[in-house]
């Protein structure tokens, strides 16, 4: 049986992750659940998985260093999967220091609490030894890599030339991209938001835990994120929110940024994947295939939500405003996000050549389910942004 400490997994990915281990490894498996449970974590996502009996939930901070010693004392963990962070560029351009406690200190702590844990001592040349089937995995971004740019105005469709990762992403016709250059695991990373600079940071950390102190570890690096449980201060969620109430959709700018996207579950999929069979030491870059620009993800989004509440009325029981009022008049353009970067692009054709792993979820197929998701969820959105979201939203639009 593996034991795993999973942090954050009452934010967004991390609860994703945490339901997809529990439904694929049945009684195998044994999962401590750290989480501070900030403004972005909700016990009610992981209701049911918490009172599940492989599961025991821990409130707190990845940077008390006495907690997580204990729970290692406690628990003989496996896995150490790092999801907690501070998670939000705009909220990192307001508060940095925050994003430095958390995303760095933490990381730190939670990387030398697992050193101590794990270490058995010294071989015969004085190199470091560690317990068998131990590791540390650190849940990074894209954003490290900083900013692409763009060298079409619309989608080009994506020339795959490595014929392994061709064979493992086959019959997909829809990948495309805006740009002729990609992030890949060796690109020089240029973080230039104080989340990317503190995410950046960690990923340093964790880099030199290993070469330092030979601690087992693996950096997923994925692009961006949608399905359920997103909070709505992030794009997509905060759309399909506005929307249903009629209200204005701030797009920064000019909606020219482009973002690569990728379904949440496919992405616990890749972390599962690097688990199991990543190479120790090893960054692995995850993506979807999928660049959008922010200005064709919200006219999309409208046009889902006014699909189906042409065509299945029932729904309009969640609206707050009329049907007639769904369309692209909601759209307005804001201040941009200050240093706001131009384009993302995950090449993830290491994790498909060496684990087989790709974004196994066509964009169009994860948006309808995320939409309709919402449409469904609509108690879980009311409950997230009851805390201080509303002041939050007040001062950024
Ligand atoms: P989120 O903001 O939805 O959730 C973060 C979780 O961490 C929350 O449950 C929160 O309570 C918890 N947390 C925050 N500070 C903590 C602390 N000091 N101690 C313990 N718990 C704490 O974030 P998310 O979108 O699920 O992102 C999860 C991870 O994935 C982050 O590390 C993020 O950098 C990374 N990531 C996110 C995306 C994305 O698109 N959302 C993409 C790539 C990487
Ligand atoms: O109201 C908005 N209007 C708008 O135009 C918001 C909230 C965002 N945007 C733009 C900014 C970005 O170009 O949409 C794009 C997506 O914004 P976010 O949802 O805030 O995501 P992003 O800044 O790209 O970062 C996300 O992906 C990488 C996650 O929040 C990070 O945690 C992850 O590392």
């Amino acid at each position: 049986m593996k034991k795993y400490l999973v942090t954050g997994a009452a934010g967004f990915i991390g609860a994703n992750f945490l339901k997809y281990l529990l439904g694929k490894y049945g009684r195998d498996i044994y999962v401590v659940v750290l989480d501070k449970l900030t403004y972005a974590g909700n016990l009610g996502t992981i209701r049911q998985e918490i009172a599940d009996e492989r599961v025991r939930f821990v409130k707190g901070d990845i940077g008390n260093a006495e907690l997580v010693a204990q729970i290692f004392a406690e628990t003989d963990i496996d896995y150490v999967v790092n999801f907690a962070a501070e998670s939000h560029v705009d909220r990192s351009i307001t508060n940095p220091q925050l994003f430095l406690e958390t995303n760095i200190l933490g990381a730190q702590n939670l990387l030398d609490c697992a050193r101590k844990a794990w270490y058995r001592g010294k071989d015969a040349e004085g190199h470091p030894l560690y317990a068998e089937g131990k590791k540390f995995l650190q849940v990074s971004t894209d954003e490290v890599y900083g900013s692409l740019t763009k060298d079409y105005d619309e989608p080009h469709p994506l020339e795959i030339t490595d014929p392994d990762v061709r064979r493992v992403v086959s019959g997909r016709t829809d990948l495309h991209t805006y740009g002729k250059r990609f992030f890949t695991e060796t690109t020089p990373l240029d973080p230039r938001s104080p989340y990317s600079a503190s995410k950046a940071s960690a990923d340093l950390f964790v880099r030199a835990y290993h070469e330092t102190y030979g601690l087992p570890v693996n950096i997923t690096r994925c692009s961006n994120n949608y399905g359920p449980y997103h909070f709505p201060e992030k794009l997509i969620p905060l759309i399909i929110r506005n929307i249903l109430a009629g209200q204005k959709l701030p797009v920064y700018g000019k909606g020219e940024n482009v973002r690569d996207w990728l379904y949440v579950e496919d992405h616990a999929k890749a972390i599962d994947a690097v688990l199991q069979r990543g190479r120790t030491g090893e960054v692995y870059n995850i993506g979807g295939f999928n660049e959008e620009t922010n200005l064709n993800i919200v006219k999309l989004v409208i046009a889902i939500i006014a699909r189906i509440m042409r065509e299945e009325p029932e729904y309009r029981r969640v609206l707050k405003t009329d049907v007639e009022n769904i369309d692209e008049r909601l759209i307005t353009f804001v201040g941009d996000r200050p240093g706001h970067d131009m384009r993302y692009a995950i090449d993830p054709s290491k994790i498909a050549r060496e684990l087989g792993w790709y974004p196994e979820t066509p964009f169009r197929v994860g948006i309808e389910k995320t939409v309709r998701w919402y449409l469904d969820h609509q108690a879980w959105v009311d409950e997230v942004v009851s805390g201080d979201y509303q002041k939050y939203y007040e001062q950024m639009y």
